[in-house]
């Protein structure tokens, strides 16, 4: 709401966050004022080890746009392209000011969840084979070649660059000055709420033993 006029503002999240609240009371709310955003569940089949069939019993999470007064799309994530439509159509309609969508990118995780989940535990190697047959990169490295846009090598060429690019943000990034420890909890309300600034207190007092607390970062008043 804050926004400005031509703004509009993506929210990412996995198959597994459409159990949460925050879910439920984000769309609804977002439907209700018409807000300029796009919601992109990225449907990857798994909220680490709960398979979708376990999460939900709707036929697709974009089916629960339609509760929320929205449309809902089922779009194949590993399409760059169709990807690319959706969400075109997604952001000019929001931008349109006539309110939100919700895409639903159908993809799947080829690795676990974190480096400390092991999904061969709960996933059987068949279905990772289906989908690495189905790599959205080299997908579109086929069409680009087709379509004569690139060139044999060319991929190569392209991914060296962007480390270069990445490499180098990532220096700028570690070389920047810290943020503010109070950031870490000024973030959300107005005001901070008395029960954040006594922990904050708290948090401050170890960072101040372990050296970590720099001059600005003080306690709040209780
Ligand atoms: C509000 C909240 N509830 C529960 C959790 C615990 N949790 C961490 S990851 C996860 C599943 C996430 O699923 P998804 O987004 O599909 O992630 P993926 O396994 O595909 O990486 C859950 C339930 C959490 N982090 N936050
Ligand atoms: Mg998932």
């Amino acid at each position: 709401m804050r926004g400005k006029k031509d703004e509009v503002h993506a929210i990412y999240f996995g198959d597994g966050a459409t159990s949460s609240n925050g879910f439920h009371s984000g769309l609804n709310w977002a439907a209700v004022f018409k807000l300029a955003c796009v919601f992109v569940c990225v449907d990857n089949g798994w909220a680490i080890s709960v398979s979708s069939s376990k999460q939900t019993a709707a036929k697709s999470y974009a089916d629960k746009a339609l509760a929320y007064g929205m449309p809902g799309e089922d779009v194949d994530g590993n399409d760059v392209l169709a990807v690319h439509a959706a969400m075109t159509k997604a952001v000019e309609r929001a931008r349109a000011g006539k309110g939100p969508s919700l895409v639903v990118l159908k993809t799947y995780r080829m690795l676990g969840h974190s480096s400390s989940d092991d999904p061969t535990k709960y996933r059987d190697a068949k279905e990772l084979a289906y989908w690495e047959a189905r790599d959205p990169i080299e997908g579109f490295e086929k069409k680009l070649l087709a379509a004569k846009i690139i060139a044999k090598g060319e991929r190569a060429k392209i991914e060296a660059e962007l480390v270069i690019e990445i490499d180098a943000e990532i220096h700028k990034q570690e070389a920047a000055p810290k943020m503010p420890l109070k950031t870490l909890v000024e973030d959300v309300y107005a005001e901070v709420p008395l029960h954040l600034r006594k922990q904050y207190n708290q948090f401050h007092a170890i960072a101040e033993r372990l050296g970590e607390a720099t001059p600005g970062d003080g306690a709040f008043p209780l």
